[in-house]
Formats: C-alpha cells, sequence, structure tokens
C-alpha cells in the first residue's frame, strides 16, 4: 500500500480490479475492524451513491456498502487488458496466419474472452427467479431488549443496513413482473452481531403445512414438464390438479386470487416472516413472534386486465418502478411491525401457531411497529449484487430463533444446499454481497473460490498453538432456545392443522365488495383454463366450504352446477376468535393521500392550449408526481398560441396501463384530432376501465363522450374519478385531481 500511495510501480491493475486506492484494506497480520453501527441516520451520510436528485431522507450509512466499495470497479480513463493484467493491443480482431488464413491456437486473449463468456450464466433459482433488489437501512425506534437480545433492535436510533430483494415466485429468470403470483420480500440484515436473513413474502400465509410437500408444489405450479408450458402462470392443469387436492392450500388461494398478487408497486405491498418465530431476551426468556412490513406508500394492486396488458407493454414495470423511484429519491420505506404473544397464549388460540396456512388475527394480536425500513440505493451491477445474493431461512443471530413449524424446518435446510450449485460450490458466503458486516473467524477452509486467506497452521479447535483462537463465544454466542423435547418419532399433524377452511373464510369475508368480485374473477378466469372438467368440479366443491356465494358465483362464471361440498377433514373446528377482520383489505392501508412517484399522461395533439397543460404539468411534479406528456409521435406537438410543448411519449409505445391517471387538454382542435386517433380513444378507455382518474380541461370532456365514457356512476350518483376543470380555475382542477388520484382507483366504477 504504502509503494502505490508512493507512486511505485507495484501492480498498478490491482487496486483499480480490486478498489479505489483509499479503499480499506488489511494490513499485514490485522483484519479490518467493522465499522460502528450504532451511530444514527442524522449523524451519517452515504457513503458512495450515485447521486440522486429529488427529496433526500437521511439515508443513513451503509456500512455493507463499505466492503462492497473494496470490489466495486470504474473503468474510466483506463486501457483494457485480459484477466492476467496485460494489456490488449486489438480488441477486434483474432490473431491469424494471414489475413485470410486461419486462426491461431495461440490466441490467448481471443480464448480468454470467450471462454470466460461461455460460461457468464449461472443457474436461476428454482423458484423467485425472477427478481430486484436494492440496498438500505433499518432504522429501531426503541430498545426491545424486553424481548429480545437481536442486535438491531438493541438501541433506538440503532441503524442496521440490509439488502432487499423482491420476486415473483413461479417465472423464469426473464419473466414478466406481472404474473399472478405471490411476492418474495427477502431482506438481509448485516447486523454487528452476523446476517439475519427474513425470508419473507408479501402474503402472510403460504401453500402447504410440511416442507414435504414443496417439491409436489413447486412442480405442479412450474411450467408443465412435457412441453415447457406455461410461463409464469398458475392457469393451468397441473397446479389446480394439485390444489384441488390439498385442501390445506385453500386460505392461501383466497390471497393469492385476491389482488394481492398483482401489486401496483413492490413499494406497494406489505411483507411478511409467515411462520411463528421466537424471541429470545438476554434472561434467555422466549416469546412468540410474527413479522410484518408496512408500506408508507399505502397497498395498492392492479387490476387483471392491467397487469395483461402491462407484461406486453413492460415486463419489467416493477423494476423500472423500484429503479426509478430510489433514483429519482423517493425512497420507498415499510414499517416493521411485530406481533408478539407468549407460548401459553398461543395455546389457547383456535388455530396453530404452528401452522403456515395460519395467521394471527391482528384483532387477537395487535401489530407493535418496532422500525422503519428505507431503501435508498440502487445496485451497481445486477448480477453481482442482485443475481448473487444469497438469502437463507437459516441465518438467525442472537436473540432470534425458530419455531416448530414444520415448514420452516425443511426451509432451514433448502437454501444454502441449492445455492451450493446455484452459485457454484461452498464458499460463496465469501461473495461481497453476502458477506457479513462482522468478522468471520472459523477453522473451515479451501474449497472452491475460496478468497480469504486464512494466515497460521491451526485450523482446528481446541488448539494451544493459537492460543485457543477463534473461541466458542459461549452465552455471548449464539444460543439455541432450550425448547423441551420428549415425544415418540410420528410422522403426521397437529389436529388443529386439519382446519382448513375456517381462516379462508375469514379472508373472504373481510374484503370489500370489489374484491370479493376480484377473487371470484380470478378463479373463474384461472380455472377456466384448466382443461379437465373433474378438476374444476373439485376446486368448486372446495370453495363450497369456505363460502356458498363464492362457490355459486365461481361455478356459474364457468357454467356448471355447485357440486356438494367436499368432505372435510374437521367437522367441528374450534370456534375462531374472529369472523372479520378490516386489516386483510388492501382498502384498510390508503397511504398517506400524497400523489409522490405517481405516473400521470397529460394527452396532447396540434392545437391544445399549451399554457394550461403546461402549468399544470410544473404543479404535478411539484406535488411530487411524475407528468409526461403524450402524443402520437415524440418530438414537438404545435399548441394554439403557436408555441410548442415537447412529447416525451407516444400513444404507440406508452398505453395508458403504464400510467396512474390522465389528464386530458383543453383545446377543440386538439380533441378533434385525438378523437380521430383509435389509440387516444383506447387510452381514455382503458384508464376508465381500470377505475383511474380522468381530469378533462376545458374541452376536453368531449373525448369523453367521443370514448363512451359515463358521466355517472350506474346509480346516477357523480363519479370520484372524473374530475373537470376550467384552464381559468386550474388550482381547484389541481386540488380535486390530487385528491383523487390519491385514492389510487376508485372501484365503485368496477364492473368488468
Ligand atoms: Fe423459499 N426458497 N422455500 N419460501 N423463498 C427459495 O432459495 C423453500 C418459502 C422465499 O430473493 C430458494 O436461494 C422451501 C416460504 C423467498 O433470493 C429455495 C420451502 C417463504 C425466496 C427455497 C420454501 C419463502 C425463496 C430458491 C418450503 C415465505 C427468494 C432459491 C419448505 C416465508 C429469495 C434460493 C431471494 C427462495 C426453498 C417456502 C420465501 C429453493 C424448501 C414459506 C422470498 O431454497
Amino acid at each position: 500500500l504504502q509503494q502505490m500511495s508512493a507512486g511505485m510501480p507495484h501492480n498498478p491493475n490491482k487496486p483499480l480490479e480490486h478498489g479505489h486506492d483509499n479503499a480499506v484494506q488489511p494490513p499485514q497480520g490485522a483484519t479490518v475492524a467493522p465499522s460502528d453501527p450504532s451511530v444514527t441516520a442524522s449523524t451519517l451520510s452515504e457513503s458512495n451513491a450515485s447521486p440522486k436528485a429529488g427529496t433526500a431522507a437521511a439515508p443513513g450509512h451503509n456500512p455493507a456498502n463499505d466492503g462492497l466499495d473494496r470490489v466495486r470497479v470504474d473503468s474510466g480513463g483506463q486501457a483494457l487488458t485480459t484477466n492476467q493484467g496485460v494489456q490488449v493491443g486489438d480488441n477486434q480482431n483474432s490473431l491469424k496466419a494471414g489475413l485470410r488464413g486461419p486462426t491461431l491456437m495461440e490466441d490467448f486473449i481471443l480464448r480468454e474472452k470467450i471462454t470466460h463468456f461461455d460460461h457468464e450464466r449461472i443457474p436461476e433459482r428454482i423458484v423467485h427467479a425472477r427478481g430486484s433488489g436494492a440496498h438500505g437501512y433499518f432504522e429501531n425506534y426503541a430498545p426491545l431488549t424486553k424481548y429480545t437480545r437481536a442486535a438491531p433492535f438493541r438501541e433506538a436510533g440503532k441503524i442496521t443496513p440490509v439488502f432487499v430483494r423482491f420476486s415473483t415466485v413461479v417465472g423464469e429468470r426473464g419473466s414478466t413482473d406481472l404474473a399472478r403470483d405471490v411476492r418474495g420480500f427477502a431482506v438481509k440484515f448485516y447486523t454487528d452481531e452476523g446476517n439475519w436473513d427474513l425470508v419473507g413474502n408479501n402474503i402472510p400465509v403460504f401453500f402447504i403445512q410440511d416442507a414435504m410437500k414443496f417439491p409436489d408444489l413447486v412442480h405442479a405450479v412450474k411450467p408443465e414438464p412435457h412441453h415447457a408450458m406455461p410461463q409464469a402462470a398458475s392457469a393451468h392443469d397441473t397446479f389446480w390438479d394439485f390444489a384441488s387436492l390439498m385442501p390445506e392450500i385453500t386460505h392461501m388461494l383466497m390471497w393469492v386470487m385476491s389482488d394481492r398478487a398483482i401489486p401496483r408497486s413492490y413499494r406497494m405491498m406489505q411483507g411478511f416472516g409467515v411462520h411463528t418465530f421466537r424471541l429470545v431476551n438476554e434472561a434467555g426468556e422466549s416469546v412468540f413472534c410474527k413479522f410484518h412490513w408496512n408500506p408508507l406508500q399505502g397497498t395498492h394492486s392492479l387490476v387483471w386486465d392491467e397487469a395483461v396488458k402491462v407484461s406486453g407493454a413492460d415486463p419489467d414495470f416493477h423494476r423500472r418502478d423500484l429503479w426509478e423511484a430510489i433514483e429519482a429519491g423517493a425512497y420507498p420505506e415499510w414499517e416493521l411491525g411485530l406481533q408478539i404473544f407468549t407460548e401459553e397464549e398461543a395455546e389457547r388460540f383456535s388455530f396453530d401457531v404452528l401452522d403456515p396456512t395460519k395467521i394471527v388475527p391482528e384483532e387477537l394480536v395487535p401489530v407493535t411497529p418496532v422500525g422503519r425500513l428505507v431503501l435508498n440505493r440502487n445496485p451497481d451491477n445486477f448480477f453481482a449484487e442482485t443475481e448473487q445474493v444469497a438469502f437463507c431461512a437459516a441465518h438467525v443471530v442472537p436473540g432470534i430463533d425458530f419455531s416448530n413449524d414444520p415448514l420452516l424446518a425443511g426451509r432451514i435446510h433448502s437454501y444454502v444446499d441449492t445455492q451450493i450449485s446455484r452459485l457454484g460450490g461452498p464458499n460463496f458466503h465469501e461473495i461481497p454481497i453476502n458477506a457479513p458486516v462482522a468478522q468471520v473467524h472459523n477453522n473451515q477452509r479451501d474449497g472452491m473460490h475460496r478468497q480469504a486467506i486464512a494466515r497460521g497452521r491451526v485450523a482446528y479447535e481446541p488448539n494451544s498453538l493459537a492460543g485457543g483462537c477463534p473461541f466458542q463465544a459461549g452465552a455471548k454466542g449464539f444460543v439455541s432456545f432450550p425448547q423441551p423435547v420428549a415425544e415418540d418419532k410420528v410422522r403426521g399433524k397437529p389436529e388443529k392443522f386439519a382446519d382448513h377452511y375456517t381462516q379462508a373464510r375469514l379472508f373472504y369475508d373481510s374484503q370489500t365488495e370489489h374484491e370479493r368480485n376480484h377473487i371470484v374473477a380470478a378463479f373463474r378466469f384461472e380455472l377456466s383454463k384448466v382443461t379437465v372438467p373433474a378438476v374444476r368440479e373439485r376446486m368448486v366443491a372446495g370453495l363450497a366450504n369456505v363460502s356458498d356465494e363464492l362457490a355459486a358465483r365461481v361455478a356459474a362464471g364457468l357454467g356448471m352446477q355447485v357440486p356438494p361440498p367436499l368432505p372435510r377433514a374437521l367437522e367441528r373446528p374450534a370456534k375462531p376468535e374472529v369472523t372479520v377482520s378490516p386489516p386483510l383489505s388492501l382498502t384498510a392501508r390508503p397511504g398517506d393521500g400524497n400523489i409522490r412517484t405517481r405516473k400521470i399522461a397529460l394527452l396532447a395533439a396540434p392545437g391544445l392550449d399549451g399554457e394550461s397543460l403546461s402549468r399544470l404539468q410544473a404543479a404535478l411534479v411539484e406535488a411530487g408526481a411524475v407528468p409526461r406528456l403524450v402524443a402520437a409521435h415524440v418530438g414537438p406537438v404545435p399548441t394554439a398560441a403557436g408555441d410548442s410543448l415537447d412529447a416525451d411519449a407516444s400513444l404507440e409505445n406508452t398505453p395508458a396501463v403504464l400510467f396512474d391517471a390522465l389528464v386530458l387538454p383543453d383545446g377543440e382542435a386538439a380533441i378533434d384530432d385525438l378523437a380521430g386517433q383509435g389509440r387516444a380513444l383506447e387510452f381514455v378507455r382503458d384508464t376508465y376501465r381500470h377505475c383511474k382518474t380522468i381530469l378533462a380541461l376545458g374541452a376536453g370532456h368531449a373525448l369523453l363522450d367521443d370514448a363512451a365514457i359515463p358521466s355517472e356512476l350506474p346509480d346516477g350518483s357523480a363519479d370520484p374519478g372524473l374530475v373537470f376543470g376550467q384552464p381559468g380555475e386550474l388550482d381547484a382542477a389541481l386540488a380535486a385531481f390530487v385528491k383523487a388520484v390519491a385514492r389510487h382507483r376508485h372501484p365503485e366504477r368496477d364492473r368488468d
């Protein structure tokens, strides 16, 4: 290092390949001390962020990024080299014996380049292959030491760096973001006592109760093996065949057929740890705990017709949304809430808390907010960070422990196992995105791709030759909660696991009318794709155990009679504590009424009133929204006043489904022009059909008539999503528009 800083010619490529000159390097014989994670967000600044515009909240220092800085490569001003650091003279032509002669075996530059290319891909994740990630931090509100000794919860204001990856489950790596599917919500906390991975989903229950059934579930839902169809879809025979034979799946199906499975954005969905976990305090006392992530942006979803169309128009819709929000400085945020209850309380519940197909209703155990998660930095390299990150349900830290949930037990095994083949052997924990901020000291050695250079001759314990180091930490280290176990070995399930329908009914009965309509429509859509009538019948017979109304409506949608209900495993399940739980509806969390990051289309055509549209555009930017001018083609659009506005999107390349709301301009000539364009009319109709807000300025309202949009709701009342404004009274129009857009959708209009 001294040689390098003195400018001596010592391996000059090395610092460029492995980090900048100021990177923290281990001095001879020592290790790098971890950064002090106890500093608060307000005293720190992000260490290495790309410049960001917008309303930057205090981003928080991310010590996990310090380690990554050492391996970030910038090639600005540098010559091209081989992997051995040899500068390449010609990157266009292979080495030949004469210009028209054979290429020579000797060309190590060509062979190195092609060989590396040949191995650029790794296997995709067996599930959750499609995803997007971001860096951020978790900030703790208050000490939680009464319940847990886990490092992130120790002090008020404590910052723990995180990397989060959102995903779909079924589709392959290049599949659409918009599939009807569960979304993964995996959080890696780089705590100062080691990595803790909370590998959750956006739905708080799961399809199955026991890990033994996971391969069957995944084989049933993935593309059918003979022809590898359909991609990223559950609407096919094998999934529903399996589902119809597995009544324990019923509660999960309610969630997956609801709008939760087609979120508007990763930023607008909840996350859940799903299983019951344990918190353990310094005294070794334990309580049960369920983890909830609640988005500050509110919970919002698409409608199915829209999701299908977005899949074509922008299959990267969720990836782009997350990336753009972070680049714009509109950092997405979630609050972490805990449901904490004792084992004795759990004994008295009408359901079993070890059953991952059950929730603990919030009426029974309230959700206590304990901290917030902020995502404030996009990865520099998708592969190195988002693709190579390896989450693992077994990664817990002192203070967090497992329950006996039999699904969780299988997960504790599965993640490292699958990653050994996905990431090419052992030692992937040393890949920078996976390496903990806490130091690693053990006697594990060697294996493929080893990075650490362990010094000394001792790689065993106990030893005397290295002073007994590394030594076991005793009570300071991870100690499993000593739960007593004294029963016969059996293969089976506890009695309460057999109640497959009570909570499915609770979910259905807790939905608003339009949410129930969407569940019915989703079942109808999915089951209508099933080609075997017996499977459809069995499915509807299962739904008859949930709700007569649901079964009748789905059956009607499939042109069949409701069959007799499936026999139940448990004729008399315990009486549920609650029969309706309002937080189960997406409408329970509408957000805080702002329209930040909402995408708004301003239709433009020659002859529009440019002044009112420009003023409105500026006001929307001021409110944090993302307005875009959409016209027949990109480029200048002449206004009535003789100047022009620049359209940055066209009706052809950016259809209505990519926006949250629409503004129709004033100007009769412009409206006449738009009325003659099929795409413009389709734009208006889709916005209306998908229950989004439309603001018509002045003459703009005529386009609503041209598109055959009803001016009021079927019951004769005013449509809250249709706003009319005069160009002279823009402030009033804007206020009404913002209020309507903040509602996200207007389900009163929803008629499928
Ligand atoms: Fe996973 N799951 N899972 N899972 N899971 C994987 O690990 C598995 C389950 C979840 O963004 C795999 O590295 C088994 C529940 C997420 O990288 C694999 C069982 C929940 C992600 C695996 C389950 C999840 C995964 C595939 C039943 C919610 C993506 C690649 C016993 C609480 C993480 C990999 C990321 C990924 C196994 C059930 C969430 C194969 C065996 C329940 C968010 O190991």
